[in-house]
């Protein structure tokens, strides 16, 4: 049985992760950091305390900015692969915390690879890169060789991580990869990032549990994808006989203002758009408005246009993915409805 260890456990990616390498009979170990308050609701039903019901389910405390804790863990469990999906990932957050972003996401991964480069044990590292670090693109679509122009301190921490990790397999032959992937979503996505922001508050709109919903910038266009095929790609990655970096992506762009109006002609709310800038609303067919931009969700600098190109996943990973923008966006709604009940 192979064994893996993932840092960021309790994320989006993490529980999908888990899921599927349950699935195909590994060993998961999983780093959880303490919080006040329980922080493990996206993998509850796979692990109960204090018996696992998945006895190849472990749990580890411990934190990607402490290089003991990181170090000890890896040391003890001494797993066949690492998947390094901790970060602090919210790329508007990272102006408020940039320090903190720079210290978890740029030097955690170095934390991990410096011990991978002293085990005696031939570990192989999935590093959570983002096309965040395209940035101010100079290339439409973007693939694995566009320049990198990173536009937050968040993007920026995951521009050292990308080369650290590339720089660690060049100097040392370590089997380390980065995954550049593109935004993907779920109905396990962090409530604070837009499409789980959206799809929320529209059906709660459409139920009349909630009267209106504040966004920022609707004008950005992004690449979106469902965590579950993306998790998949990030197996493959490491299945390969030779380490590589990858781009994956939907390879379909939507803005932000697009992807309200797929959500809402799902759920049959019908919205019309009036005035312009800061000043633009949704207006429901009562003639209530229903959205209003705030410039408290503007951000000091903007990621305007994401596209990827994933031929080179699609060709070498044999990578495709099962969702598209409707199957995923029909999923988050039902669950969405789902909770409304509960
Ligand atoms: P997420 O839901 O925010 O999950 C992040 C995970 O990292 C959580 O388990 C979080 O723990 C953990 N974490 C944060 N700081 C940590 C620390 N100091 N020590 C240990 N664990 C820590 O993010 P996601 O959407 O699953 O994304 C997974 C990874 O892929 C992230 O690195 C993200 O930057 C990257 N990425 C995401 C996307 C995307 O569109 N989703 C695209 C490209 C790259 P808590 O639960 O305790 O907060
Ligand atoms: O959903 P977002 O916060 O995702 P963003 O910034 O693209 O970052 C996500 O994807 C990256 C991959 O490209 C990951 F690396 C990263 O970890 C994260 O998962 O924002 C998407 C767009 C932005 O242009 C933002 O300005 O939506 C715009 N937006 C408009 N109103 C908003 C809002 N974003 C958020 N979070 N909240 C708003 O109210």
């Amino acid at each position: 049985m192979k064994v893996a260890l993932i840092f960021g456990i309790t994320g989006q990616d993490g529980s999908y992760l888990a899921r599927l390498l349950l699935k195909k009979r590994y060993v998961v170990h999983g780093v959880k950091r303490r919080s006040s308050s329980l922080n493990t609701k996206r993998i509850d039903d796979i692990y109960v305390e204090p018996f696992s019901k998945n006895q190849n389910f472990i749990l580890h405390y411990g934190d990607i900015t402490d290089a003991l804790s990181t170090t000890n863990l890896i040391n003890k469990i001494k797993p066949d692969e690492i998947y390094n999906l901790a970060a602090q990932s919210h790329v508007a957050v990272s102006f408020d915390v940039p320090e903190y972003t720079a210290n978890a996401d740029g030097l955690g991964p170095l934390r991990i690879l410096e011990t991978i480069r002293n085990s005696k044990k031939k570990i192989k590292f999935y590093q959570a890169g983002t096309s965040e670090m395209f940035g101010k693109v100079d290339q439409i679509p973007q693939n694995e060789k566009t320049n990198f122009h990173p536009r937050s301190p968040y993007a920026t921490a995951k521009l050292y991580a990308h080369w650290i990790t590339k720089n660690y397999r060049d100097a040392y032959g370590l089997f380390a990869c980065n995954g550049l992937l593109f935004n993907h979503e779920s109905p396990m996505r962090g409530e604070t990032f837009v499409t789980k922001k959206i799809v929320k508050a529209l059906v709660r709109i459409k139920n009349k549990k909630q009267k209106k919903l504040f966004l920022g910038n609707i004008y950005s266009k992004r690449d979106w994808g469902h965590a579950k095929d993306y998790v998949e790609a990030m197996w493959l990655i490491l299945q390969q006989k030779f380490p590589d970096d990858f781009v994956i992506s939907s390879d379909k762009q939507y803005s932000i203002k697009q992807f309200i109006n797929i959500v809402s002609k799902k759920l049959n709310l019908k919205i019309k758009w009036i005035g312009k800038g800061i000043n633009e609303k949704g207006i429901n067919s009562e003639g209530k408005i229903i959205i209003e931009c705030k410039r408290k969700y503007f951000r000091p600098l903007e990621v305007d246009n994401l596209l990827g190109n994933s031929k080179k996943a699609r060709k070498i990973l044999k990578w495709k993915p099962k969702y598209n923008i409707h199957t995923l966006v029909e999923e988050m709604i039902a669950h969405e409805l789902e909770m409304i009940h509960e």
